[in-house]
């Protein structure tokens, strides 16, 4: 009886002192003291060599020994879940067999979309790209674009200045109006043959509404060498819109005006929604109009210095909106901006 007692508190002191570094030694310890072979188990069966009359006594020592070891192995336990942190272990009780969380991967804005169409398009028509600074001066948004001071365009009602100077010297900032002014600095450091399509956000001063945002998203073309004619600038124009719409658009042009273009031609195609039936994306007249171009008029070349009678050039400059609103329906320019995520998911898995 003292020996077997004496026992007890040996073994709960050898428990007492025990730490586990990790699971393992955590799996030893239950092994040893709580498995089916282990001390506890033996311990209790000692209960048989105990007189009757101390039975009673002794089960509750027993009970309170087997009770200590169970809440030693919980405090190993509990240690070793927060060690796991830093070293996982085979005898974890995570399932690493099941499927993890699924991550909902974004899809690519519209916008996005449709303006890497259009420039993979000019691409195999042997376009460079060209990118330039959304916060650009005076001269090359409008004073190099032939752009006259007093065009309405300039004027604070149409522009986002940025800063005018107050001494009358230096530069005017502004947000660009067109992409244009990266075509002006193509010009003035490139010299012809030049090929690019400038693709990028412009900003005009407008009050936002369904049709019209204080931004929106360009790409605008620019073509310059020796013969280059208007023809070229019509089957140019003609071969976007079949691989942008298919082989059955038909386009027309009407003669316009743009300060920077002489001749000037605006650029319709029939109507996809109807089929040149009539309806309200093409106001009933089966054509909607898609973009602006002309030949690159002789004083743009000339403020680059680049000779207008040897060089003759034809640029042109389209909305991506309005592309992505023929390609998509899309019939408020406000969704192009607000991040609403039941529109977006719409493009999930477009290319
Ligand atoms: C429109 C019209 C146009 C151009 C842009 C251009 C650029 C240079 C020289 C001459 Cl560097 N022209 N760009 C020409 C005609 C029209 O855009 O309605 N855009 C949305």
């Amino acid at each position: 009886m003292e020996s077997l007692l004496q026992q007890i508190d040996g073994y709960k002191a050898e428990m007492a002192a025990f730490t586990a570094l990790n699971a393992e030694e955590v799996e030893l310890f239950r092994i040893k003291w709580l498995g089916t072979k282990g001390l506890v188990k033996q311990i209790m069966g000692e209960i048989k060599q105990v007189p009757n009359e101390q039975k009673k006594a002794f089960g509750q020592l027993l009970n309170e020994f087997k009770l200590f070891a169970e809440a030693k192995l919980d405090a190993l336990q509990g240690d070793n879940m927060a060690a796991k942190v830093q070293a996982p272990s085979s005898h974890s009780k995570d399932d690493l067999s099941l499927p993890g969380d699924s991550v909902s991967v974004g899809s690519r804005h519209p916008l996005s979309l449709v303006k890497n169409e259009m420039v993979a398009i000019f691409k195999r028509l042997g376009f460079a790209v060209a990118e330039g600074p959304e916060i650009e001066d005076d001269w090359h948004n409008f004073g190099a674009m032939n752009l006259p001071e007093d065009h309405p365009a300039r004027d604070m009602q149409d522009t986002f200045y940025i800063k005018k100077p107050i001494d009358g010297n230096g530069p005017t900032w502004l947000l660009r109006t067109h992409t244009s002014s990266v075509q002006a600095r193509v010009m003035e450091t490139q010299k012809p043959p030049i090929r690019v399509i400038c693709p990028g956000k412009v900003y005009r001063n407008e009050t936002i509404s369904a049709r019209a945002h204080c931004f929106f998203h360009q790409v605008e073309g620019l073509y310059i060498d020796e013969n280059v004619s208007f023809a070229d600038l019509k089957q140019t124009l003609y071969f976007f819109v079949q691989e942008m719409f298919g082989k059955n658009v038909k386009v027309r042009f009407r003669p316009s005006y743009f300060p920077f273009t002489e001749p000037s031609a605006e650029m319709d195609i029939s109507c996809l929604i109807c089929a040149g039936k009539g309806c309200n994306i093409c106001k009933h007249t089966g054509w909607v109009e898609i973009l602006g171009s002309g030949m690159v008029h002789p004083k743009v070349l000339e403020n680059f210095g680049i000779d207008a009678n040897k060089y003759t050039g034809f640029a042109f400059g389209m909305g991506v909106e309005r592309i992505t609103q023929l390609k998509y329906q899309v019939n408020d320019l406000r969704l192009y901006s607000q991040n609403d995520i039941r529109f977006l998911k719409q493009f999930t898995g477009v290319v």
